[in-house]
């Protein structure tokens, strides 16, 4: 298991519509072991496979409280094959736009299909919390940011802010050991 570089904007990798997994291999399995481990590591609820820099329609995502046992998932090929109607609001970050937050709608349910890590097919009823992060982390799949549900102006200055948080911290890092 590995803890691997999380791409954060503007790399371009974020904007790549991903692959689907042809065949779900040994390496796919290894590479959703490092994602979870990463997620759990950064620590986030869910991560897609490009914010690792695999171009692969592959997520993970844990929506358990802290208090509660784990509840790893391993998502392959992901399909929202419905959506609610009603819309519901949730404060969302992300990995890759470090440190920015803003509220967005999106549908309050969906059902999913997916391939687990061995190949076998699923459906998932999502509501609430986990509704949200899958709908979020399938976005990534296809290149989509939350921001982008925002106005070009707050989309660019979050992600301008996201940057200035990134230079800031690996400058203060620099400071620390140079000092
Ligand atoms: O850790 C994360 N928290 C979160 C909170 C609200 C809505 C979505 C998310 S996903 C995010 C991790 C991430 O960037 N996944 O792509
Ligand atoms: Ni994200």
């Amino acid at each position: 298991m590995a803890i691997l570089p999380i791409v954060t904007v503007p790399d371009r990798r974020l904007r790549v519509k991903c692959d689907p997994v042809k065949e779900v291999t040994d390496a796919h399995r290894r590479q959703l072991d490092d994602m979870l481990e990463t997620m759990y590591d950064a620590p986030g609820v869910g991560l897609a496979a490009p914010q690792v820099g695999i171009m692969e329609r592959m997520l993970v995502l844990d929506p358990a409280e802290k208090d509660e046992k784990p509840q790893p998932y391993k998502i392959i090929n992901p399909v929202i094959t419905w959506s609610s109607e009603e819309l519901g609001s949730y404060n969302e970050g992300c990995l890759s736009i470090p440190e920015q937050y803003a509220d967005i709608e999106r549908p309050v349910a969906v059902k999913v299909k997916y391939l687990d890590e061995t190949g076998k097919a699923h459906e998932i009823d999502a509501d609430g919390f986990l509704a949200t992060v899958i709908q979020h982390e399938i976005d990534h799949l296809d290149g989509v940011l939350f921001v982008d549900y925002l106005s070009s102006l707050r989309r660019n200055m979050l992600v301008k802010k996201a940057q200035k948080s990134q230079s800031s911290s690996s400058t203060n890092s620099t400071a620390a050991v140079t000092l």
